[in-house]
């Protein structure tokens, strides 16, 4: 069915009331440029571990979203605004006793809410339109977000990669609902970029390996919310305090400094995960963690890798009271904490001015060694009490 364009007004009002201050349409179709641009991340094993990305079945999805849905016509492309970090990214990075979250995640897990308003949105549609065939995707599904705002106006796509509008900046979540009724599609975005290459020089890891193109290997966001493993030490520095994510990209960015803080902010804010303290995350059991972050995105990534990330900003605060605190870690259950809190132990002497390793903490790890069997750590040990 073709509809007319005034329908996509009332389609817009009703996305407001479900909470999205973005509502744009475009053809189920991704540019050529676009498609290429995939392939050749997924070529430089740009996606890291996350395997999915790469998936062949998933791949071909992304680049031919008509394939996600029988007779789609109409993407509309919605997103969620959220409140800027309330701190300069200056005072937050220079914190010797805070960690930083990510401000998407000082709130509610936006994921369980999205999908929510998407599908409360598609239940508007079937009164509008009549029952038809529609599909609601946030985040997870093979869909290529940015590309698809971008051919919609929604924003365009700067060149650390994330939608941007000329308003409101990149401080919002997307998210898509596909449709089988044909409404006219808006205009493509246009970028407004220019010569600015802010969100290169700032990003810590230089994770931005060319302009629109993110290396999600040196990406501290996927190191401390995606990745579960070991982290390389050569990274580990470059951290600083991020313990959930990173937005130096966007906080950087002229366009974030425009944008106003929404009227409404669903994700709702709260007050514990603006920059926490780190002494408070570290002694975090499992139930702790689980009741602490039970609404937060931040539970997604478990405890033995967001305490990971705890006791890399502690080496990296150079702040020595975190010393006993760490040394209470050196036992527990996850070999994860335990090899990182060696590695932040071992930095923190040396702010101390006691070389590599003093007496008492080479005592603490030989003792450790007899009784330790996981390679991870033993390789920590190892890495502090015989240097290369
Ligand atoms: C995988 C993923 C990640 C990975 C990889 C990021 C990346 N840039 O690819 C990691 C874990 C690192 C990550 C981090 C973050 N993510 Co993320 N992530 C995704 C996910 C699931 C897929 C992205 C993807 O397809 N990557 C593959 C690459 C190839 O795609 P692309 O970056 O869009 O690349 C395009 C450009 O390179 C373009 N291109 C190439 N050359 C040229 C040249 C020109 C001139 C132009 C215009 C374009 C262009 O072509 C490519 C294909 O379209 C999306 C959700 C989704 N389903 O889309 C969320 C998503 C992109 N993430 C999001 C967020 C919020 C973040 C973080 C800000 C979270 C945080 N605060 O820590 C960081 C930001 C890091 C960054 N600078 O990108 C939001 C972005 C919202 C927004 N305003 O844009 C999304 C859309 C999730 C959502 N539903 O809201 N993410
Ligand atoms: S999120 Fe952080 S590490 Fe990733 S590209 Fe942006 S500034 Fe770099
Ligand atoms: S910091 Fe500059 S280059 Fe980067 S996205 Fe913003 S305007 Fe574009």
């Amino acid at each position: 069915m073709n509809l007319p364009i005034d329908l996509r007004k009332s389609i817009r009002n009703y996305a407001y009331q479900h909470g999205f201050e973005l509502c744009h349409f475009s053809r189920p179709k991704i540019k050529h440029v676009d498609r290429q641009a995939l392939d050749a991340w997924v070529d430089h094993k740009m996606y890291a571990d996350m395997a999915w990305m790469a998936e062949e079945s998933r791949l071909e999805r992304r680049k031919d979203p008509s394939t996600m849905m029988n007779h789609v016509q109409t993407v509309i492309s919605l997103a969620m605004r959220h409140t800027p970090p309330p701190y300069s990214l200056e005072e937050a990075i220079s914190s010797k006793r805070q960690g930083i979250i990510a401000a998407y995640a000082h709130g509610m897990d936006y994921h369980d809410i999205m999908k929510k308003r998407l599908k409360a949105l598609a239940r508007d549609l079937d009164l509008l339109l009549g029952q038809h065939e529609q599909r609601v995707y946030v985040d997870t599904a093979p869909v290529l977000e940015h590309a698809l705002a971008a051919a919609s106006g929604l924003a365009w796509q700067g060149k650390h990669s994330l939608s941007i509008h000329r308003q409101h900046g990149s401080w919002m979540m997307l998210g898509e609902l596909f449709t089988s009724a044909k409404l006219s599609a808006d205009q493509e975005a246009t970028a407004h970029c220019g010569r600015c290459i802010a969100c290169m020089d700032i990003c810590p890891t230089k994770a931005i390996v060319a302009p629109y193109v993110v290396d999600a290997n040196l990406c501290i966001s996927y190191l401390t919310i995606e990745y579960k493993g070991v982290i390389a030490p050569k990274l580990r520095p470059l951290m600083g305090n991020h313990i959930y994510g990173c937005d130096d990209c966007q906080a950087i960015c002229p366009w974030n400094q425009k944008a106003q803080t929404p009227d409404r902010d669903l994700l709702t804010p709260h007050g514990e995960n603006i920059l926490p303290e780190l002494a408070s995350l570290l002694h975090l059991n499992e139930q702790a963690f689980r009741q602490r972050f039970r609404k937060s995105p931040v539970k997604r990534t478990g405890r033995a890798a967001l305490l990971r990330n705890v006791c890399i900003a502690m080496g990296n605060s150079g702040n020595t009271n975190f010393i006993p605190l760490l040394h209470s870690v050196l036992d527990d259950s996850e070999p994860l904490i335990r090899a990182h809190a060696i590695w932040a132990l071992a930095i923190l002497y040396q702010w101390q001015g006691m070389g590599n390793a003093p007496e008492v903490f080479r005592k603490t790890l030989l003792a450790l060694k007899t009784k330790e069997n996981n390679i991870e750590v033993l390789t920590e040990i190892e890495a502090v009490l015989s240097p290369k």
